[in-house]
C-alpha cells in the first residue's frame, strides 16, 4: 500500500509521505494548502477556476491576505504545492468551498459542497480523511458526506474518516490564526475524530478539541451569530446614548471595567463574508427558538441605511454640497470592499441626495471600480460635512481638533473621541 490508508498523523513523522487535496482555493483554502506545503506536505490545491490555478502554478496569489503571497511563493518554490482544477488520489481531502446564502430566503446554498464531494468520489481510497471546513447548517456533515459515502459502500469511521472541523480565521490574520488558533474537530464517528485531530495537530499549535459533527457545524455558527447579537447591542446603545445625551464610547469603556462584561464597538453595520450571513443558518435551524438572534441579524442589516439617513440629515441641515465618507473596507486595516457597510451608505446617499458630490477615501486600495478615489487629504480640505466610517490607523493620526474647528465631523467609529471639548461640539453622530 501507499501512503494512502496510512491515517495516523504525527508531527514527528516525515510529513512529506502524506498527500493532502484541498478543495477550494480562495481566502481559506489557498492559506491551508500553502501552510501545509510549507509544513512538509504534499499539496495539491484544487479549484474549478483555471486562471486561479494558473496563478498560484506560478507562485502568485488571487486574494489579498498579509504573507500570503510569500507563503505561496515559497511553497510552490519547493514543489511541495501544485494546483490543478479536479481531485486527484490523496490520503486527506480537506473541502474549503463558499456556502454561500440564498438572497431570497436566507438558505444555505450547498451546491459546492455536493459538488465537492461528487468530484472526489472518482479517487476516494479506502482509509483516506474528508474534513469539511466550509460553515455549514447543522447536520450538513452527515448528510451531504457520511450519507452519501454510506451509499457508495464507504462506511465513515471504518473505511474512510470524516469530519468536520470549522475555519475561524481572521480576514486580515490568517496566516497567525490558521497556526494559533484552538480547533474544534467534530468526527462522524468518534475515531472520525481521533483521526481528524492528529491530522491537524501536526500544524496546529492551539488545543485540538474532539467533538461530533453537528456540535462542531453549531459552535461555528454560534461564534460569529454571538458576534453579530453583540454588535447589535453595541448599535442600540449608541442609539440610546445620543437619545440621553451621552457619550457611548466612555459608557462603554467604563462598562467593560467590570470584570465580566464585554460590550462590543458600535460601527455602521456589519461587513465581511461570515457575520452577516452565518446566523441566517442557525436560524432557519431553528426559526421559532432564534427570535432575539434574527432581530438583531435584522437590525445590524438596518444599520447601514440608517447611517445614510443620518449623514443626509446633517448635510441637509448644513446645507452642504460635499460630503467625504472616510473608509469603504469592511473593517479597519484591510482592503476588502466586498459587503461593506460603507458601499451601502454610499449607494443609499447617491439615491437619496442625487445632487451631493461624494468623496470616498479608502486608503488601502487604488482603485475602487467605478468609484472615484480621493486622498485623505483632499478630502478632510474639500468636504464640509466628513463621515468616519472604518477606524483606519490613517484616520487616528488626523488632528480632528483642527479639522472639525472647520467642518462637521460625523464619527461612527469613536475617532474622535478624548479630543478636546471642541472636537466633541462638533456634530457627531454615534457621540
Ligand atoms: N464590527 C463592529 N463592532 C465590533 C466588531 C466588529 O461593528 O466590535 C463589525 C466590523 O466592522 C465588520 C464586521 O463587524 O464590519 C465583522 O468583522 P469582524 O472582525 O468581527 O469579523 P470577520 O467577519 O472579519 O471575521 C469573523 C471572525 N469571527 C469571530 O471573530 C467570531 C473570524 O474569526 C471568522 O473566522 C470569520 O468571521 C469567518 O470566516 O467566519
Amino acid at each position: 500500500m501507499s501512503s494512502r490508508g496510512r491515517v495516523e498523523f504525527s508531527s514527528g513523522k516525515d510529513l512529506s509521505q502524506h498527500h493532502v487535496c484541498v478543495i477550494g482555493l480562495g481566502y481559506v483554502g489557498l492559506p491551508t494548502a500553502a501552510l501545509l506545503a510549507t509544513r512538509g506536505y504534499q499539496v495539491t490545491g484544487i479549484d474549478t477556476n483555471a486562471a486561479i490555478v494558473a496563478k498560484i502554478n506560478e507562485g502568485k496569489i488571487h486574494i489579498v491576505e498579509p504573507e500570503l503571497d510569500i507563503l505561496v511563493k515559497t511553497a510552490v518554490e519547493s514543489g511541495r504545492l501544485t494546483a490543478r482544477t479536479s481531485p486527484e488520489a490523496a490520503d486527506v481531502f480537506v473541502i474549503c468551498v463558499p456556502t454561500p446564502v440564498d438572497a431570497s430566503d436566507f438558505s444555505a446554498d450547498l451546491s459546492y459542497i455536493r459538488l465537492s464531494v461528487q468530484a472526489l468520489l472518482p479517487v476516494l481510497t479506502r482509509g483516506c480523511l474528508i474534513l469539511l471546513e466550509s460553515t455549514s447548517p447543522p447536520g450538513t456533515t452527515q448528510a451531504l458526506i457520511g450519507d452519501f459515502l454510506l451509499a457508495e459502500s464507504f462506511v465513515p469511521g471504518q473505511d474512510v474518516f470524516v469530519a468536520y472541523c470549522p475555519e475561524r480565521v481572521l480576514p486580515g490574520a490568517v496566516i497567525a490564526e490558521l497556526v494559533s488558533n484552538d480547533r474544534i474537530v467534530g468526527g462522524l464517528t468518534p475515531r472520525c475524530a481521533e483521526v481528524a485531530a492528529s491530522f491537524y495537530e501536526t500544524y496546529v499549535q492551539g488545543t485540538v478539541y474532539k467533538t461530533g459533527a453537528k456540535v462542531a457545524e453549531t459552535v461555528k455558527l454560534v461564534e460569529n451569530t454571538s458576534r453579530d447579537v453583540q454588535i447589535a447591542f453595541a448599535n442600540e446603545l449608541s442609539n440610546i446614548c445620543e437619545t440621553i445625551n451621552v457619550d457611548v464610547w466612555e459608557v462603554i469603556q467604563l462598562a467593560n471595567k467590570h470584570p465580566r462584561v464585554r460590550v462590543l464597538e458600535p460601527g455602521p453595520g456589519v461587513g465581511g463574508h461570515c457575520i452577516a450571513v452565518d446566523p441566517w443558518f442557525l436560524i432557519n435551524a431553528a426559526p421559532e427558538s432564534s427570535l432575539l438572534t434574527r432581530a438583531a441579524r435584522m437590525a445590524n442589516d438596518k444599520r447601514p441605511l440608517e447611517v445614510a439617513e443620518r449623514i443626509a440629515v446633517v448635510v441637509k441641515d448644513n446645507q452642504s454640497k460635499r460630503v467625504a465618507l472616510l473608509g469603504m473596507a469592511y473593517k479597519a486595516n484591510i482592503d476588502d470592499c466586498r459587503e461593506s457597510p460603507s458601499m451601502a451608505i454610499f449607494s443609499q446617499l447617491r439615491k437619496c441626495c442625487p445632487d451631493l458630490q461624494i468623496m470616498v477615501c479608502e486608503p488601502n486600495r487604488d482603485e475602487l471600480g467605478e468609484i472615484k478615489l480621493s486622498s485623505l487629504g483632499e478630502c478632510l480640505h474639500e468636504a464640509d460635512v466628513i463621515a468616519i466610517l472604518v477606524k483606519h490607523k490613517e484616520f487616528l493620526e488626523v488632528n480632528w481638533d483642527d479639522v472639525a474647528a472647520q467642518r462637521t465631523v460625523i464619527d461612527c467609529k469613536g475617532v474622535l473621541r478624548g479630543k478636546s471639548e471642541k472636537t466633541s461640539a462638533s456634530h457627531s453622530f454615534l457621540n
